[in-house]
């Protein structure tokens, strides 16, 4: 690869906080990566460099790791070869280089092999990952209302469960949607419903977009209300609830969870993992077949409260989904499936740190009956590579926030989330 170029650069993700992008040239083509970045990270991610120290480790220690070799990028062992080697040199789970090094490298490269074979990366990833690939249609998992670390302030004093709610995400997935585009438009048409149902509610000031672009009240702290008016709003935009469109939820527990005491709380209240898992049974009760996933509903350790938590969920038809419990990494993973802790696997490029490392869980997975939602990070990019990943692999999910209607959101460069849902409207127009 000795006449590989890697351009990396400092950018800005969704909350204006500094990330990396690396752009990779090679025969007048090039392939672009950026790396998102999370607010509720699992203890056990992919580590991170300052976004200095990632920069220049992509010009002075990756760049030449690669232009000293004799790989060749239109070899796709060659690519995963390279990749590999680029972990191997990023020290202990990337605390030497970098994950925000590596991840935005690893994008660039991928997409520049894609571009070099001629394809879109969508199909590349098909083609050459074939123990990976998958034709199930993709479901959208759009965040439209947002609470937990995603919604509070905490510089202006406020606390979980009494200014926002402490469930992180309550999303809605439009399953009966024929097309992704259709998909879409049924979300921006919940968000409209949802927005209306709230200003008349709450009152224009108290009511805003939260991280990933959904809507947050102040003032309101009690999750189950919040799901009541989501569900209202689905009502109110012409669509059945539980057939055409159903709900998810990312509870992310860790966020609420005191490791010293072993303790949950909720809405105020101290509760046990015991409790936690009745509160969330309770919820899913009173909605009979409107829930289709639970995203961590307990916390990343709570290893037995999750094996109990995924018998009951699974009696009630209901996936649960691991995030910061398996951190997109194979040990997490090979524990979860030993204790049957949970039903799926949330996938995030950068908490494993590459593509190819990403690729190996997503196969692991897949080879012991589990399920996947591949899955953006809080703070984003424009970067909507994660669509071509979910929808190459067949994902049960893409979960990427809110679809950031054009009305609400009329400058494209805010549209770090509304990126991949478009995306996968132009994957499926190439079909
Ligand atoms: C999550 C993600 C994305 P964060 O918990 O699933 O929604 O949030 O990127 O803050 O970890
Ligand atoms: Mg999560």
């Amino acid at each position: 690869m000795k006449e590989l170029q890697l351009e990396a650069k400092r950018i800005e993700d969704s909350r204006g906080r500094p990330t990396v992008q690396v752009v990779a040239r090679l025969n007048g083509l090039e392939g672009k990566g950026d790396v998102p970045a999370g607010a509720s990270k699992g203890e056990d991610e992919a580590a991170t460099v300052d976004v200095e120290v990632a920069v220049k480790n992509v010009h002075d220690v990756i760049l030449p790791l690669l232009r000293a070799s004799s790989w060749d990028l239109k070899k796709h062992a060659d690519l995963v070869q390279a990749e590999r080697a680029v972990v191997a040199k990023a020290g202990d789970n990337f605390k030497i280089l970098g994950a925000n090094a590596v991840v935005p490298t690893s994008r660039a490269l991928w997409q520049l092999a894609a571009k070099l074979a001629g394809m879109e990366l969508w199909s590349y990833l098909r083609k050459h990952e074939p123990a990976a690939a998958g034709s199930e249609r993709v479901s959208f998992y759009m965040n439209i209302f947002n609470g937990g670390l995603h919604a509070l302030k905490k510089k202006d004093g406020e606390v979980l469960g009494k200014d926002r709610i402490d469930i992180q995400e309550i999303m809605v997935v439009p399953v009966a949607a024929a097309r992704y585009a259709e998909a879409l438009l049924w979300g921006e048409k919940i968000d409209a419903a949802l927005k209306r149902i709230l200003i008349d509610k709450f009152g224009d000031q108290a009511v805003t977009r939260a991280d990933e672009a959904g809507f947050s009240v102040k003032g309101l702290g009690d999750s189950s209300a919040a799901f009541a008016l989501v569900f209202e709003a689905i009502k109110k935009a012409g669509f059945e609830p539980g057939r055409q469109v159903k709900m998810a939820l990312d509870v992310a527990a860790s966020s609420f969870f005191d490791a010293k005491t072993g303790k949950y709380q909720l809405r105020g209240d101290v509760i046990s993992s015991d409790e936690m898992r009745a509160y969330l049974s309770g919820l899913v009760d009173k909605y009979p077949g409107m829930i289709l996933s639970i995203e961590d509903g307990l916390a990343e350790n709570d290893w037995a409260g999750w094996t109990k938590h995924s018998a009951q969920m699974h009696e009630r038809q209901v996936l649960t989904i691991g995030d910061d419990l398996f951190v997109t990494q194979l040990p997490r993973l090979e524990k979860g499936i030993a204790t049957k802790a949970a039903h799926a696997i949330l996938i995030k490029v950068n908490q494993n740190g590459s593509m190819t490392g990403t690729l190996d869980v997503i196969k692991h997975a897949k080879q012991h009956g589990m399920k996947w939602v591949v899955s953006h990070r809080s703070g984003e990019t424009l970067d909507d590579s994660i669509a071509d990943l979910a929808f190459a692999t067949g994902a049960l999910g893409l979960k990427t926030g809110d679809p950031q209607p054009e009305r609400d959101f009329p400058e494209r460069n805010t549209w770090v989330r509304r990126a991949k849902y478009l995306r996968m409207v132009a994957i499926e127009k190439q079909q």
